[in-house]
């Protein structure tokens, strides 16, 4: 072994952090760029379903709220491309890599948000299955990435309490508001177990990311664990989840849950879900609209350099 490879293995053994002048394998260089770059995509893409209701909030405070989480989620963006960065991938090419389809983000923001208790079921049930899967991302053996966590997670909670408490409100309206809530609740809650990704035995990557200690859990214990959190919010909430096998395992300590169809996940990751071409149609205008201000950036600091060399 090199001296630079017992380090990256020393650093793993002590539970400390790789930092970006580090030498790393080439399979972790390229399993954290993947994963950084999917989680990034999927804050960028994940603007869309809730931004979809910015114009159409029911009153001035829900919509201050709904553009301030959204703003937020574009913020989570930009610091994960940064961690991206810090590995050598240029953000430029991770976002051509997306608009192109060739780079994946999360399989559930191809799914509509079809009425205004969306909303508050994404914050609950999306942003709760992020906190879930998230929280031991803060231990990551990449620093940048570790980091970036932390404060994502801080304001993914604030997320969740805020959908929390809309889907409350809406608990204690009219009739139809309630059946909203349910309706919202019965469309997002499969596909929010989803978002842990395949079970166990069908998940080619999470053995080698536990030894690089990228990953701390694997998907199904991160998916029990949000099941184990959401059935009792539920309950306090007063909506059904729609699976008729939950129920108590004593014997386990959790709940056990019916059977995820993996099809609907396979083929929605393939990009044939509801809503994949819009959303990546939707990505490519803003980033083709945009243009002129990144050239007029790339100007302004090309001038502002020649200033600063004709001065010096
Ligand atoms: N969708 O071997 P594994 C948010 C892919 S939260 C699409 O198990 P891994 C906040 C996977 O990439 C959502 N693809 O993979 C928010 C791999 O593909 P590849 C984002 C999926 O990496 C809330 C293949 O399947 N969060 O944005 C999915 O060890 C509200 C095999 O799977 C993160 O990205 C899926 N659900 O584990 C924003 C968290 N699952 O490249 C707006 C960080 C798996 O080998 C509004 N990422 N795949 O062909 C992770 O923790 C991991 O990457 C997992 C997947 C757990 C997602």
């Amino acid at each position: 072994m090199t001296d630079l490879q017992e380090h990256f293995q020393r650093t793993l053994d002590r539970d400390q952090r790789l930092e970006p002048r580090d030498w790393v394998p080439d399979g972790y260089r390229k399993t954290m760029i993947r994963q950084i770059a999917q989680h990034a995509h999927s804050e960028i893409i994940g603007m869309q379903p809730e931004g979809n209701w910015i114009t159409r909030a029911p009153s001035l405070r829900r919509k201050a709220i709904l553009l301030a989480k959204v703003q937020d989620e574009a913020g989570h963006g930009l610091y994960l491309y940064s961690a991206a960065e810090t590995l050598g991938a240029e953000r430029a090419e991770l976002t051509e890599k997306l608009i192109d389809g060739k780079q994946k983000y999360s399989s559930i923001f191809n799914y509509p948000t079809l009425n205004f208790a969306d909303v508050g079921v994404i914050g609950w049930l999306v942003d709760g299955a992020a906190i879930c899967n998230q929280v031991p991302l803060c231990r990551c053996s990449y620093g940048p990435y570790a980091r970036a966590m932390i404060r994502i997670c801080k304001e993914e909670s604030f997320h969740q309490r805020q959908g929390y408490e809309l889907l409350m409100t809406m608990m204690r309206g009219t009739d139809a508001q309630r059946r909203m809530v349910q309706d919202a609740t019965d469309r997002w809650w499969w596909p929010s177990l989803m978002m842990f990704g395949p079970p166990d035995g069908d998940s080619p990557n999470t053995e080698q990311s536990m030894a690089w200690k990228i990953k701390r859990h694997t998907n199904d214990e991160l998916r029990q664990r949000f099941v184990d959190m959401s059935v009792p919010q539920a309950e306090a909430l007063g909506a059904t989840l729609p699976d008729p096998s939950l129920c108590w395992n004593a014997e386990r300590g959790h709940y056990d849950f019916g059977e995820i169809d993996w099809s609907e996940f396979k083929q929605v990751v393939r990009g044939n879900g509801p809503c994949n071409a819009q959303r990546v149609a939707h990505r490519r205008a803003a980033h083709d609209n945009g243009a002129w201000v990144r050239e007029a950036a790339l100007a302004h600091a090309a001038k502002h350099s020649a200033r600063e060399e004709a001065a010096a």
